[in-house]
């Protein structure tokens, strides 16, 4: 192995042998050098966790070039360049997906196993970085990853929280939390740029004055200042010399706070002041789609978005002689209204810290901000307090009321005398408590709005944020979700994978409508009978994965039946525990009645405050127990639990599902994304039409879906007359019988109080329609049922499902967003030679 030259910027340097070779020789010194220099550590001496992070540094080595070249390649080009604005960002672990990016699994699996360690055994040490909830992070990672892959030159901007989302155990049935330590043992994957530090305001006060021009201006007299660090990781593109960064803020004292406390003696006053700041980063909120309001999660909000824009307005001032173009070469895209605050303070670094009037800094701003809604949920749409946000950010207030003065000027004059239009569209909600509506301010600073599904966009249209369509119809447009197929299928099923790249080569990772050339595989009997194999293979890992972690045996040849996500009552996975006891009652009923085996396996977190959540962990939980333990069952149906449902845990579980469970109440789900990971890996789908389950429905061909429940309208007609959930009690008698088992203490060792509020919620008031659903729910679990014991058929659908599946690609998802919004072009960084074949 020659050494490499790389040219880095104009100065030529020659990069030693060991931090690039890739001969397994190399790789194998350069692991020990690792473990020996930055871990200080023999192999004598080192633990499995030192073995791992100087495996971690040893491919890091390996992509710095790439990252390097990347950044200077920027910072020298006049591109466009993507800012995504995310509180989340759920990336999971990096070393796999960074060994696939640069081609280098097997030389690295080789050379592990030939210095005589086990490489699953390392890999498994990598702790995830949790830093969000749910689909909303996850989907921000999935972008990321596509934005590198297409060469789209971008930056993730967010926050680095010391604590990402808690660990799940579950003791005597019920969820307890424990606090995620991911940064115990050090994060390879991160280099701090101090030097690149922020400083943000907090609280105080402002005041005008005449600067030396005459010309009048208001300063803002912070109460107090903190100190935004930057965290930057590498994102790699997938066979492409494009790494991006994702850059994650810490917040820190300020020195000069530091520096007033100690001059006055008061030494311990200010260690108290630097862990206030501190506490900023320190933990994420573990709430998904419910928000407290709380003032802390104001100032993240905050925090982060003000050093990343003062952060862009550095690196543009690096190339440009002024912000003027500031607008032409950037487009932030705001994951949800957390970061909506942006608007505000982009406002405020134009016309306060860098002179602009008015109307500049606002035709400036409105061009830049492009706006992502998420959600339908009311209780999930962020509103603040006036009087907490004054209070914290008082100059962005009076910023805010003169955006809303001018927009409801523009209001006024649209809507000639019509005043519940001022009402119904104005910032500052005053029908009660006054509060500041973050959906209103990013749809007025903001060029582009879009929904998650196509659904979700006319609901956003029709419903949520209609007199927005009305006036600004042009903003408006849809960007179904997408998934990366590099995490999703590379990744998380090689088996799949690999047998797919026998048949129709690789060319599908990157261009996921490739898969349709499977769809003549489907008439193949040869092919189905071992694609159905390699599911069963897949299932047997799951199999032992649970055999060891719960000591549960289930049987690999039974129905995998998953439903794994958030827990939330809208996604219902108390409808699918309705279903199994609707199963355990007809056995109970017919022992020898002949069922379809089947395992059902649920996941997910609860929000720790969210009692119903909670609840309905410890329902399924119990139904397990009772469940996996009646002799008369006799294995026919299996209930697990699989806690700590995360990013890894993900990988192992869609590769291994027959039926992915994507049963909301319909116009509750904006999109989901799970119901693409599971389909793409040759799931089928039990599915309401909601979210993005119509799209996948559509592409996969209904006969190839498991359709059932209301539709959004007859969701809507039903409520507009008055639902009454004891109408369907009453008349179906499978139904009663399943309510009455649980309200009788059967599944609470007696006690019938356990899960009366569940029982209670559904007879009296039922918000998300579950008894409304039921019989067409259990109808279309029982055509599963059939469907699955003719293999050969299902096996069919499956492949059908994979070869139409190109569409749900977050690679398409990025080629809409930058066509229609952020009008950015991809720019190539040259491939070094070795990563241009193929392993
Ligand atoms: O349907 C999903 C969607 O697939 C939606 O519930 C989720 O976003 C996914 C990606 O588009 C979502 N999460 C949140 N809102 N919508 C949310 C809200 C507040 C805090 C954290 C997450």
């Amino acid at each position: 192995n020659p050494p490499i030259t790389v040219p880095l910027d104009e100065c030529p340097i020659i990069i030693e042998d060991d931090r690039t070779g890739l001969s397994i020789e190399t790789i194998r010194r350069a692991l020990l050098d690792n473990l020996y220099y930055v871990q200080g550590k023999t192999p004598q001496t080192a633990t499995k966790n030192d073995f791992y992070m100087a495996l971690a540094y040893t491919v890091r080595d390996r992509l710095l070039k790439r990252w390097l070249s990347t950044q200077l390649t920027y910072r020298k080009t006049p591109v466009k360049t993507v800012s995504y604005l995310s509180a989340e960002f759920l990336l999971g672990p990096h070393l796999i997906n960074n060994l696939i990016s640069l081609n280098l699994y097997d030389p690295f699996k080789k050379a592990i196993e030939e210095s005589g360690l086990n490489f699953q055994e390392l890999v498994d040490q990598e702790e995830e970085p949790g830093l969000g909830n749910g689909g909303l992070g996850r989907l921000a990672a999935c972008y990321m990853d596509s934005l590198a892959t297409l060469e789209i030159p971008a930056i993730g901007y967010g926050i680095r929280y010391e604590f990402g989302i808690f660990d799940q155990e579950i003791k005597d049935g019920w969820q307890v939390e424990i606090t995620d330590k991911w940064l115990q043992y050090g994060n390879p994957w991160e280099i701090a740029r101090p030097e690149f530090a922020q400083l943000v305001k907090f609280g105080g006060y402002t005041e005008s004055y005449y600067d030396q021009d005459h010309i009048y201006r208001v300063r803002w007299v912070p109460r107090y200042t903190v100190n935004g660090i930057p965290y930057d990781t590498p994102i790699l593109g997938y066979r492409v010399n494009t790494a991006n960064t994702l850059r994650l803020w810490k917040a820190e004292a300020s020195e000069s706070f530091n520096f007033e406390r100690f001059n006055v003696g008061d030494y311990y006053g200010a260690v108290r002041d630097k862990v206030a700041c501190e506490t900023i980063s320190k933990v994420l909120y573990p709430n998904d789609e419910q928000i407290q309001g709380k003032e802390l999660r104001l100032e993240q909000q905050f925090f982060f978005v003000s050093c990343s824009l003062q952060d862009m307005i550095r690196i543009h001032l690096n190339k440009n002689a002024s912000l003027d173009n500031f607008h032409e070469m950037w487009s932030i895209q705001l994951n949800d209204t957390h970061p909506a605050i942006g608007v505000a303070e982009l406002m405020r670094l134009l016309l306060d810290e860098n002179n602009y009037d008015w109307d500049t800094a606002w035709n400036i701003t409105k061009n830049t901000f492009a706006y992502t809604n998420h959600t339908l949920l009311p209780e999930a749409l962020e509103k603040w307090p006036l009087n907490i946000f004054g209070r914290m950010l008082p100059r962005h207030l009076e910023i805010i009321y003169a955006i809303n003065h001018r927009f409801l000027d523009e209001v006024r004059i649209h809507y000639p005398n019509d005043v519940s239009k001022l009402a119904c569209l104005s910032i500052i909600d005053e029908t009660g408590e006054k509060y500041v509506r973050m959906a209103h301010l990013a749809c007025v600073g903001s060029f582009a709005i879009n929904g998650v599904a196509a659904l979700h966009t006319e609901l956003l249209k029709s419903d949520v944020l209609r007199d927005f369509y009305e006036l600004y119809p042009e903003k408006f447009s849809n960007k179904t979700n997408g998934v990366t197929p590099r995490r999703w299928m590379v990744l998380s099923n090689p088996r799949m994978s690999f047998t797919i790249c026998e048949k129709i080569g690789d060319s599908w990772i990157k261009n996921l409508d490739d898969l349709r050339q499977l769809e003549g595989y489907a008439e193949d009997g040869g092919f189905r009978n071992y694609w159905q194999q390699i599911k069963k293979e897949v299932k047997q890992d799951l199999a032992n994965y649970i055999q060891a972690k719960l000591d549960i045996k289930v049987d690999p040849h039974s129905l995998f039946d998953v439903q794994v996500k958030r827990i939330h009552e809208y996604k219902r996975q108390h409808l699918n525990v309705l279903n199994i006891v609707t199963l355990y009652n007809r056995i109970k009923n017919n022992p020898n009645l002949d069922v379809t085996p089947r395992t059902f396996i649920f996941g997910g977190k609860a929000a720790p405050g969210y009692f119903m959540a909670k609840l309905i962990i410890k329902l399924i939980n119990s139904v397990a127990d009772v469940v996996n333990n009646d002799p008369v069952i006799c294995d026919r149906i299996k209930v697990i639990f699989l806690p700590d449902y995360n990013v890894t845990f993900g990988q192992r579980v869609y590769p291994a599902a027959d039926i992915s469970e994507q049963i909301s109440t319909a116009g509750k789900e904006a999109s989901g994304t799970g119901n693409m990971k599971f389909s793409l890996n040759g799931a089928l789908t039990i599915g309401t039409l909601d979210g993005a389950n119509v799209e996948i429905r559509e592409s996969v061909g209904a006969e190839n879906f498991f359709l059932f429940g209301l539709t959004t309208e007859e969701v809507y007609a039903i409520r507009a007359n008055r639902y009454t959930p004891r109408d369907y009690y009453n008349s179906d008698e499978e139904l009663k019988a399943v309510l009455d088992l649980i309200s009788t203490g059967f599944f609470s060792h007696g006690d019938p109080n356990l899960f009366r509020p569940i029982v209670d919620n559904l007879l009296y008031s039922d918000p998300y329609m579950l008894l409304a659903d039921y019989r067409s729910y259990v109808d279309a679990q029982d055509a599963v049922g059939c469907a699955y014991r003719d293999q050969d058929h299902w096996g069919r659908m499956s492949i059908l499902n994979v070869a139409r599946m190109g569409k749900f690609s977050s690679d398409r998802s990025i080629k809409d967003y930058c066509n229609d919004i952020w009008k950015t072009k991809p720019f190539a960084i040259d491939v070094p030679e070795y990563m241009q074949s193929q392993a």
